[in-house]
């Protein structure tokens, strides 16, 4: 099983979409195993976004994510990195398709509704980065064997 890594951003939080935005994920089947209400700080959005910060957008990412407290989450599944990608659809919200996260929820590329891990590499990073190693949770989901065949649940990924 993977698990990934997702902020609700912002926007999210102030437009009160924070209930919409978890529901997806987990109808979809997905499992819940960390989450946190936090005030995320230049340094770690530094951190996060390394590959943007020469970008002249860059403090304007910063401000949009420190606008408010962001919700911090890790959802767990096969192959859960690119079932979140794909549930959030793609960067800029007014392409991302009806039925997505942010082609539902957006219309912005810059307050696009969530941040999802892009990569099973990147996850992994992730998940250290916003979470300590006791605030993940391991607990077995009743539900695993109607969401899951035999033989995906005891794939190893
Ligand atoms: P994503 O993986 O979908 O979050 O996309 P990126 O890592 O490319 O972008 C990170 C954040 O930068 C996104 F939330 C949107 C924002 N961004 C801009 O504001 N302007 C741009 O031109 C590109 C990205």
């Amino acid at each position: 099983m993977e698990t990934t890594f997702v902020i609700l951003k912002p926007g999210t939080v102030q437009r009160g979409l924070i209930g919409e935005v978890i529901n997806r994920f987990e109808r979809k089947g997905l499992q819940l195993v960390g989450m946190k209400l936090q005030q995320l700080t230049p340094k770690i959005l530094t951190e996060h976004y390394s590959h943007l910060a020469s970008k002249s957008f860059f403090p304007a990412i910063l401000a949009s994510m420190m606008a408010s407290p962001v919700v911090l989450c890790c959802w767990r599944g096969v192959d859960a990195v690119r079932v979140v990608r794909s549930l959030c659809g793609v960067t800029n919200s007014r392409d991302a398709l009806p039925g997505t996260i942010r082609g539902d929820y957006g219309m912005s590329v810059q307050e696009n509704v969530v941040h999802a891990s892009d990569s099973v590499e990147t996850a992994i990073e992730e998940v250290k980065r916003f979470f300590k190693p006791e605030e993940i949770f391991e607990y077995s989901p009743l539900n695993q064997r109607f969401v899951y065949s035999s033989d995906e649940l005891s794939k190893k990924d």
